[in-house]
């Protein structure tokens, strides 16, 4: 699994006061933490105030590159913004993300072309994201294919089917799940990612909603997650449904994880 640390993005409300206050041992800190609990990858949202999008996020890909080595996803719903910051990261991670609105990709495709940069591409367009698994499904072929044209593979795509509310839409989970093995039945070497708390919005007791979707998500072939990697209930949740799967030789990692207090009762440091 390719987890993708969400922690450090300007919509959580602690975040956003730690940018407003210019706060970088609070950021360092998210980074740390993240990378240690296992993030392959860390993703860098600035937050909804446009005019310091682009200050916002190279101060806080500064502050992350310089405090650990775990390649970046660069979150942004602007494509302009992603454009202007790419060239102050240290390495290739991800860009978050492509999608068919507006002209997403004719800005995002040439910046990835030639180099390592992977790409998340979600399953909406200029009408939103679609309820049923066929408009979805056409939506991440135009994506990819338009990829294509830039010499970029369906290997360096993740596609996100962007998951409803369950509590809008009863079929959520089982939309989703139809979506993703489609995708892969058409792009078997394109990955799936979510994010994790769409799922339980509006529901009590969000994050059991949500630490079961990754169960069933994972089971039926998610690859990658962006979640929270601190969440020890949620890794547990992870690396039993691995161990489950029979990805985990002798339930190794499970064992390890538990010995070095990563899941279960929290050991004194
Ligand atoms: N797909 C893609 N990108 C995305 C999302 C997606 N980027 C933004 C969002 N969705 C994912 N990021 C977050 C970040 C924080 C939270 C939820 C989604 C959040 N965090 C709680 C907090 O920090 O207080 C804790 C959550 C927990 O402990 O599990 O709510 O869907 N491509």
């Amino acid at each position: 699994m390719i987890i993708i640390g969400e922690k450090i993005n300007g919509t959580i409300p602690v975040v956003k006061k730690a940018i407003e206050d210019k706060d970088q041992d609070f950021i360092k800190k998210l980074a740390i933490d993240q990378a240690e609990a296992g993030a392959d990858y860390l993703d860098v949202c600035a937050g909804t105030i446009p005019e310091i999008e682009v200050e916002t996020l190279t101060w806080l890909m500064d502050i992350v590159q310089g405090t650990v080595e775990t390649p970046l996803c660069i979150d942004s719903p602007n494509p302009r913004t992603i454009e202007a910051v790419i060239p102050f990261s240290k390495k290739p991670g991800i860009i978050n993300s492509v999608s068919e609105e507006g002209d997403k990709c004719e800005i995002i495709y040439p910046l990835l072309k030639g180099t390592d940069w992977q790409v998340i591409a979600l399953t909406c367009d200029n009408n939103g994201i679609p309820k049923d698994t066929e408009t979805r499904i056409g939506i991440a072929v135009k994506l990819v294919e338009k990829a294509g044209q830039y010499g970029i593979g369906p290997e360096r795509i993740f596609i996100d089917p962007l998951v409803i509310a369950l509590a809008t839409d009863n079929q959520s989970l089982l939309t989703f799940i139809d979506t993703m093995n489609k995708i892969k039945e058409i792009y078997p070497k394109a990955r799936i990612t979510s994010g994790l708390s769409n799922i339980s919005f509006g529901m009590p007791l969000r994050k059991v909603i949500n630490q079961h979707f990754l169960t069933h998500a994972v089971f039926s072939g998610m690859d990658s997650a962006i979640m929270d990697p601190c969440n020890r209930d949620m890794i547990a949740s992870l690396l039993a449904t691995e161990a489950l799967m029979g990805r985990d030789r002798n339930c190794r990692k499970f064992n390890d994880a538990y010995r070095k207090g990563k899941i279960g009762p929290k050991k004194e440091a």
